[in-house]
């Protein structure tokens, strides 16, 4: 279901046909997600390239299907636990810290 709406996205949003997602093309598909939202908020260039930095995983500066589907991934997951379970998994997990082998709550920062 996810892998095919990825595949339309590419599709429809890939305009040079590289395989991947640039800038200029992550623009043009979040801006028609916002729309599609019937939000008015709209991102420039500057904003799509940091939404590329924070899920562009081997760091090319472009996005590629896996990044993709794992950034939608992260997505829905966040947003079910946040309106359907209440509960953000950011409250939920938990990290050992190795200095004082102590475990701490991860704080959540969205
Ligand atoms: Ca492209
Ligand atoms: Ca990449």
């Amino acid at each position: 279901m996810l892998k095919n709406y990825i595949e339309n996205v590419f599709e429809k949003y890939d305009t040079d046909k590289n395989g991947v997602l640039d800038a200029q093309e992550m623009m043009a598909f979040f801006n028609d997600l916002y729309k599609n939202m019937g939000t008015e908020n709209t991102i420039n260039i500057e904003q799509a390239k940091a939404a590329i930095q924070s899920i562009d995983t081997n760091n090319d500066g472009n996005v590629d299907r896996a990044e993709l589907f794992a950034a939608f991934k992260q997505l829905m997951a966040a947003y079910l636990f946040d309106h359907y379970l209440e509960i953000s998994p950011c409250k939920t997990s938990f990290s050992i810290n190795s200095n004082n082998s102590s475990i701490s709550n991860h704080k959540c920062n969205r």
